[in-house]
């Protein structure tokens, strides 16, 4: 069996998550909610080393500055006490209906300047509370129809609001980055930045894009019939893989938010074997050591046993994929399939050293491309032996 988490593990969980209490388009609340500290408590106990929050999270959308401090004060004194870190803090500009259109990319002025206030103090926020990192859900910038909105300017102000936000960190002197977090819909029709490649390209166009960077989660790669596990690995490449939000989905459908590895397991396991052991032929290659943090909500139709549960569930999926991915790595079976298949020639380049283009194309290589195409790959066998070692 598989030990259980503790706080080295780096597990994190928002408080939105196990706080859900089951509300849906169709149907009520189906659980108590409790008080912020008592989830933060909780989550302790069970081995976790973090929390995160929107600012709704934890102090109510209207709450004046004296309440905000009062609560935020308390749950300070309870993670504090507990041994967790706030290590990620958000806003949420998406339940009051004053966001209908969005915040950064609202076709109203007077919200989006009401919307970028609200970024701006959950910032500083984020900074008084020793938070890391700050992400970005924009899940209302976006759209139902094309016509509703000038694609161009909505882009302009994207960029205008993230640069703000960004300078203003950089500004305060805060120890603080972005992390943008894509999704393809829900709950807009489409909304900007779909997936992680977009986001790169918009952070590429910042003017302090140093430091914004990405939040991946599972799902939203996935409900876009996107290969979480690739995801990861580009951000990872272009040096922004700044945040995780780890859980499960089944396909393309709504976003489900399961535990983490309900959905599709195999990539859960490719997705562990990448966080845990990096990539296989590039030891030097940047790793990602930031929170192991999941996203997921606890099915409506649990109650409060189910919600730890299911926080547990995440914690002890993700440990034993990784002593999985572990041995994966490790058996010789599997480093002479990695070498048949040649993963790891891949990372020799292509031009020799100090290659010119003239020298380049004047050779030939002896190259005999019938040759060349009956090499097997042996892709297969390299897999089925993940798939050994998922089953055990
Ligand atoms: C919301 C969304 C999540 C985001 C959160 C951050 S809010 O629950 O569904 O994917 O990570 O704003
Ligand atoms: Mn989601
Ligand atoms: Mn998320």
């Amino acid at each position: 069996m598989t030990r259980l988490p503790t706080p080295d593990d780096k597990f994190s969980f928002g408080l939105w998550t196990v706080g859900w209490t089951g509300i849906d388009p169709f149907g009520n609340a189906t659980r108590p909610a409790l008080e912020p500290w008592e989830y933060a408590d909780r989550l302790a106990e069970l081995g976790a080393w973090g929390i995160t929050f929107h600012d709704n999270d934890v102090f109510p959308f209207d709450a004046d500055e004296a309440t905000k401090d009062r609560i935020v004060g308390r749950l300070l004194a309870a993670t504090g006490k507990a041994g967790l870190t706030v290590e990620m803090v958000t806003t949420n500009t998406f339940t009051h209906p004053v966001f209908k259109d969005g915040g950064l990319t609202s076709n109203d002025r007077s919200v989006r300047r009401f919307g970028l206030r609200k970024i701006l103090r959950a910032v500083d926020l984020a900074a008084q509370v020793g938070a890391s990192t700050f992400v970005m859900w924009g899940g209302r910038e976006g759209s139902e129809y094309d016509g509703s909105k000038d694609v161009y300017a909505a882009f302009e102000r994207y960029r205008e609001g993230l640069d703000t936000v960004a300078a203003h960190i950089k500004a305060q002197g805060y120890d603080l980055r972005i992390a943008l977090e894509p999704k393809p819909n829900e709950p807009r029709g489409d909304i900007f930045l779909p997936t992680v490649g977009h986001a790169l390209a918009l952070i590429a166009e910042l003017e302090h894009g140093d430091i914004v960077g990405l939040n991946p989660e599972t799902g939203h790669e996935q409900m876009a019939n996107l290969n979480y596990t690739h995801a990861l690995a580009q951000a990872l490449w272009s040096g922004k893989l700044f945040h995780i939000d780890l859980n499960g989905q089944r396909g393309l459908k709504y976003d489900q938010d399961l535990v983490f590895g309900h959905g599709d397991l195999m990539s859960a396991f490719f997705t562990v074997d990448l966080l845990e052991n990096g990539f296989p032929g590039h030891p030097d290659a940047p790793r990602y050591t930031g929170p192991r943090h999941f996203d997921y909500k606890p099915s409506r139709t649990e109650h409060l046993v189910g919600v730890w549960e299911s926080a547990a569930a995440c914690m002890a999926t993700y440990l034993a994929l990784a002593d999985k991915a572990r041995a994966f790595r490790a058996d010789p079976r599997v480093q002479e399939a990695l070498i048949y298949s040649g993963v790891l020639d891949l990372a020799e380049p292509t031009l020799g050293a100090g290659e010119s283009v003239a020298e380049f194309l004047a050779a030939t290589d002896d190259f005999d491309p019938e040759k060349a195409a009956e090499r097997d790959f042996g892709f297969v066998a390299l897999q089925q032996l993940a798939v050994e070692h998922l089953l055990g």
